[in-house]
């Protein structure tokens, strides 16, 4: 492996960049993360095969993409910092959270930023800051301030449209901001007594609970009210988890499941558990739109071939470990009901 640094090419206000720049902080990853300027796009977008944010760039001048796969790419790199646990019910679980936050909680993100007017204003002003190639170190000048216009100008009705297509605008609101002040209040409780999900430390569910944070839920204001009146303990552990560093804490011994997560797996089946099968079917079918009912309402969701991937990879990652740990990662999913959704 090449000593140097990686470059973590996004924006700020991004839920996946944060969460590859959460990972490269706690690990102690050289690296920078810098905006994916206009200077830089082409170059990276041609390299990765992906116009999505982020993209890292490794010392070797690799240039790759999905938050999930480079964080296991720094997980294999610098194995005595790893942030995936290695004992099967802890990693399995850690696993399905991730695909939950990364693939389900994506739509309340988008809700928040987009659902107001002057939400949507700032979140639009703060993206095209990064992508529209602002300074960071200066006020830009009046070129700079036209081009960084310009970017907003597209990504306000991008943001809406792409709000709109998952099913997380106005219409559907009270069902998606009653699942997330559920899902927030019991990290909450959790993380009041114990700073990460396994133990004291940080896996990688952790560092994209903190990327999406970050990047969405702290920040966006429409959001952080929303946080501050239901699991206002999250912004003191955003604030303090972000600063951390890997300083040699382990996960719980002997493979334990903190009771207090034991919550959020009923959550999750409620919803991406009712998402991930019927967004496999229409894949499988072809179809655009992946439509099903969640809680008696109607959703019709774009259909997600990535989402479908995400799904693939755990199951072969489940058929990939030594016999015993699959048995027992399968043992760790079926007595919390979720086998199903990792099945081939
Ligand atoms: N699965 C990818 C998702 C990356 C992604 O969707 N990034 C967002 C920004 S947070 C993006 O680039 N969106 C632009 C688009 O969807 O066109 C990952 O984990 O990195």
């Amino acid at each position: 492996m090449l000593p140097g640094e990686y470059l973590i090419y996004g924006c700020d206000p991004s839920y996946f960049t944060r969460m590859v720049e959460a990972a490269a902080r706690y690990m102690r990853i050289p690296h920078k993360a810098l905006p994916k300027s206009p200077d830089v796009r082409e170059r990276l977008e041609a390299r990765a095969g992906t116009h999505l944010i982020p993209v890292v760039e490794t010392p070797e001048g690799w240039v790759i993409h999905d938050s999930t796969y480079i964080i296991q790419l720094f997980d294999m790199r610098f194995p005595d910092r790893a942030v995936i646990p290695p004992s099967p019910a802890q990693r399995i679980l850690c696993r399905v959270i991730d695909d939950w936050i990364d693939e389900w909680f994506t739509r309340a993100a988008l809700h928040f930023r987009w659902v107001t007017d002057e939400g949507a204003r700032e979140g639009a002003a703060a993206i095209a800051r990064d992508l529209g190639g602002a300074p960071r170190d200066r006020e830009p000048n009046a070129d700079e301030q036209a081009m960084v216009q310009a970017v907003a100008d597209f990504i306000l009705p991008w943001g809406r449209k792409a709000m709109g297509v998952m099913a997380a605008g106005p219409d559907h609101q009270e069902k998606l901001r009653t699942e997330l002040a559920a899902f927030l209040k019991l990290l909450e409780a959790h993380y009041a007594v114990m700073p990460g999900l396994f133990g004291e430390r940080l896996s990688m569910a952790d560092l994209k609970i903190l990327g999406a944070m970050k990047a969405h839920f702290i920040s966006d204001s429409v959001a952080r009210a929303f946080v501050s009146e239901h699991a206002p303990g999250l912004i003191g552990w955003t604030d303090r988890t972000w600063e951390r560093v890997d300083e040699g804490e382990t996960w719980l011994a002997g493979d334990e499941i903190p009771e207090t997560l034991e919550p959020l797996f009923p959550l999750l089946l409620d919803g991406f558990g009712v998402f991930l099968p019927e967004n496999r079917r229409a894949v499988e079918a072809g179809e655009k739109w992946t439509e099903f009912k969640l809680a008696g309402q109607s959703l019709r969701i774009l259909t997600r071939p990535d989402a479908e991937k995400a799904r693939q990879a755990i199951v072969a990652e489940i058929a990939s470990m030594p016999a015993g740990d699959a048995k027992a990662a399968r043992a760790a999913l079926a007595s919390r009901g979720l086998l199903f959704l990792y099945e081939d």
